[in-house]
């Protein structure tokens, strides 16, 4: 392998990414860099990696993992010099994160055919936003976006979706409070069709108890749209609130067992400090990590990739080469 002796960034850097690990990039991230500003490679410096990482939240089994990896290597290839052994910890990082990346699905979007987005994750996570935050996404690549508020448990969670629609300009497909999410997911599928909507995403709610009624839910939303679009919902994302940390791992672990995901949108990276939150779903969950929200724009959002992610963990915009 062949390192190089400076630690600088490899990508280009992302201004969504850079804002929205700012955090945690000035907290554990800075002091994990911090810590290979030394003369040698000591048993101290893989103690207080892991402890780091720990606290960044990438999770107990995780930070071991990492370390024990870059242990292996150091040793394997011999190396001393301690800005060498940083680099192995990117690399290693980053080939992590690519299980989150590796099996993500190709999107195809068929002209006069809906691509249906069904958005699931627990309440306030940041699914409304998030939907915000997709449909101007796809709107940037000229494509027709439409709504559908299938959270009909709080009139406040439809009026939130529509103000998003104006704000946007794209229509939104609402029942009143209370009503079916069925019927409002039916009526979604019939309108896409019938105005060429490219991208319709479909607001649920995240309030279902138990996971037999959540099981319920999303099943018959698919059903209905499947009458329409045999192969819809296209994409099903999962979003996590990277404030709740670990916490947001287990929340994923019960949505997937009542329904498959195909993509995560880590949402409010940029409240935490803990923003290492990436690592644990990728390893613990292998499901493709698809986007990051840094914000409460609709602009406030990035695509992930593992290499640039790390960069920005470790470096911001404007920091000397
Ligand atoms: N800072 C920040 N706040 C966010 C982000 N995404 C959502 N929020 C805020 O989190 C709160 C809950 O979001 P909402 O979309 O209503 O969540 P939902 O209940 O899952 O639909 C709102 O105050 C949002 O403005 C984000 O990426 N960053
Ligand atoms: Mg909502």
């Amino acid at each position: 392998m062949v390192l190089r002796r400076i630690f600088r960034r490899r990508t280009e850097p992302d201004v969504q990414l850079d804002k929205g690990l700012e955090k945690t990039r000035r907290g554990v991230f800075d002091e994990i860099s911090k810590l290979f500003d030394r003369s040698e490679i000591d048993e101290e410096l893989y103690e207080d990696l892991e402890m780091l990482l720990i606290q960044a939240d990438v999770g107990w089994d995780v930070s071991q993992q990492l370390v024990a990896e870059m242990r292996q290597k150091v040793e394997d290839e011999h190396i001393v010099n301690p800005a060498d052994a940083r680099e192995i910890l990117r690399l290693e990082m980053i080939h992590l994160l690519e299980l989150a990346t590796r099996n993500r699905k190709v999107k195809i979007l068929q002209r006069g055919v809906p691509y249906v987005i069904l958005v699931v994750g627990v309440n306030g996570t940041g699914k409304t936003t998030s939907i915000a935050k997709l449909a101007a996404y796809h709107q940037g690549f000229g494509r027709s976006v439409m709504l559908a508020a299938a959270d009909t448990f709080r009139a406040a969670a439809i009026d939130q979706l529509k103000v998003w629609g104006e704000r946007l300009d794209c229509p939104v497909i609402a029942h009143n409070e209370g009503a079916d999410s069925g019927a409002v997911v039916f009526d979604a599928m019939q309108a896409a069709h019938g105005r060429n909507i490219d991208v319709l995403i479909v607001d649920t709610a995240g309030r279902l108890h138990t996971k037999f009624n959540l099981m319920a839910e999303l099943q018959k939303l698919r059903r209905i749209m499947q009458r329409h679009v045999e192969a819809a919902p296209q994409e099903v994302l999962l979003v996590i609130d990277a404030t709740t940390g670990q916490n947001g791992l287990v929340q994923a672990n019960e949505f997937r067992k009542s329904v498959e995901i195909t993509d995560i949108m880590i949402a409010k990276l940029d409240g935490t400090a803990r923003g290492g939150i990436a690592f644990s779903v990728a390893k613990e969950l292998g499901t493709p990590i698809s986007y990051i929200g840094t914000g409460e724009k609709a602009t406030d959002m990035a695509e992930f990739n593992p290499d640039t992610y790390v960069d920005s963990l470790f470096f911001a915009i404007g920091d000397p080469l």
